[in-house]
């Protein structure tokens, strides 16, 4: 099956999702006016992505199972694991709509973000709350039964509590009334982006996808977490880097971490290099909400060559990561193809 049938068959689950989710609000004797704002919103705010961290639960589900592709997976297997990868679309879904009330971003997924919707505004906190809620109804209603319920359950909400974390930390390593650079470093842009996206983007698929195959040891799960982690940050790098030098048609997103003062790769990247002069430039035009000064930020990040930086590390990373998985020991039905399909679907991303 290619890429495009795949992801097809994964979008196909979608809709008994949102029905199932309708029922529920239905029960509680909501009115067709309700029961219509939740359905749009779900539809607005969640499949209209990559859907990587989705179609990876499946993905790694079939290479831990040995099944040659996903047309031998039988049905009924093959809806609960699209289910389980539906949950963390959702869990993205909540986190974006909260993340772009809180970056100020105009733009997601080439559309509107959700809260700049004139009817929407503020009523996007709430949505995005209910949005998170639907993965427990989910899970209870499809996964009760199963003996690694509760291991979902929990890493459902370790993943979330580590995101909050690590939101917690982006947010006040970028105070919007006070730029002060010297605050930043590449160790703390590491530990903000491991915490804000390595953990529910690349962990929490593959983890998912292995507790239901029953390869879940502790050995196992930290093999996966071992090399996924720094997966993440490399991911989380890359997005830092596209939202100075990505295309908004590319990455469906208008970038805003310069004006938004955000710890970013791209802006610690440039300080362990900048002249005085440079240091200077940037101390006076990062972080300010300006048109004018953000285009002084780009022109400086292009002159110093932050592209060259931003490939060698890529190319360093990506080497280290692929030893790392090349040691990955299967004894147990852990296997490392599922780590490298992963790394495939990053590498030398643009959008
Ligand atoms: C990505 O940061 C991180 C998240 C989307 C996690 C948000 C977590 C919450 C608890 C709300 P980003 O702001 O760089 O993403 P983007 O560039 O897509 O806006
Ligand atoms: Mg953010
Ligand atoms: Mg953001
Ligand atoms: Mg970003």
């Amino acid at each position: 099956m290619d890429k495009a049938a795949a992801r097809q068959k994964f979008l196909d689950e979608f809709p008994a999702l949102v029905a199932e989710l309708e029922q529920i609000l239905k029960g509680y004797g909501l009115s067709e006016e309700a029961i219509k704002w939740y359905r749009d919103s779900l539809n607005y705010n969640t499949p209209g992505g990559k859907l990587n961290r989705g179609l990876s639960v499946v993905d790694t589900y079939v290479i831990l199972k040995g099944y040659g592709s996903i047309v031998e997976v039988p049905d009924v297997e093959y809806s609960k694991l699209a289910l389980l990868g539906w949950c963390i679309e959702l869990l993205q879904a909540y986190f974006l709509v909260a993340d772009d009330m809180m970056d100020k971003s105009i733009t997601r997924r080439g559309q509107p973000c959700w809260y700049k919707q004139p009817h929407v505004g503020e009523i996007a906190i709430n949505d995005a709350f209910m949005l998170e809620g639907a993965i427990y109804v989910l899970l209870k209603k499809h996964f009760k039964q199963d003996a690694y319920y509760v291991d979902l359950l929990e890493l459902f909400h370790d993943v979330t509590f580590q995101t909050e974390v690590g939101q917690l930390l982006d947010l006040i390593t970028a105070p919007e009334d006070h730029v002060d650079l010297s605050n930043f470093s590449l160790e703390k842009h590491s530990f903000i982006v491991i915490f804000k996206t390595a953990f529910y983007s690349f962990y929490l698929p593959v983890a998912l996808a292995m507790h239901v195959a029953g390869v879940s040891s502790e050995q196992d799960l930290k093999q996966a977490h071992d090399v996924l982690i720094p997966l993440g940050e490399y991911f989380q790098i890359q997005d830092d880097f596209l939202d100075c030098f990505g295309k908004p048609e590319d990455i469906g997103k208008i970038g805003t971490d310069i004006k938004d003062n955000k710890c970013s790769w791209v802006v610690n990247t440039a300080l362990k290099l900048a002249t005085p002069e440079q240091r200077h430039i940037l101390d006076t035009n990062y972080g300010i909400k300006n048109d004018k000064t953000e285009a002084v930020c780009k022109q400086l990040f292009r002159d110093m060559k932050i592209d060259e930086f931003y490939h060698q590390y890529e190319e360093k990373t990506v080497t280290k990561l692929r030893e790392q998985i090349a040691n990955v020991d299967e004894s147990r039905g852990f296997k490392g193809a599922v780590l490298t399909v992963f790394l495939d679907k990053v590498y030398k991303r643009t959008k």
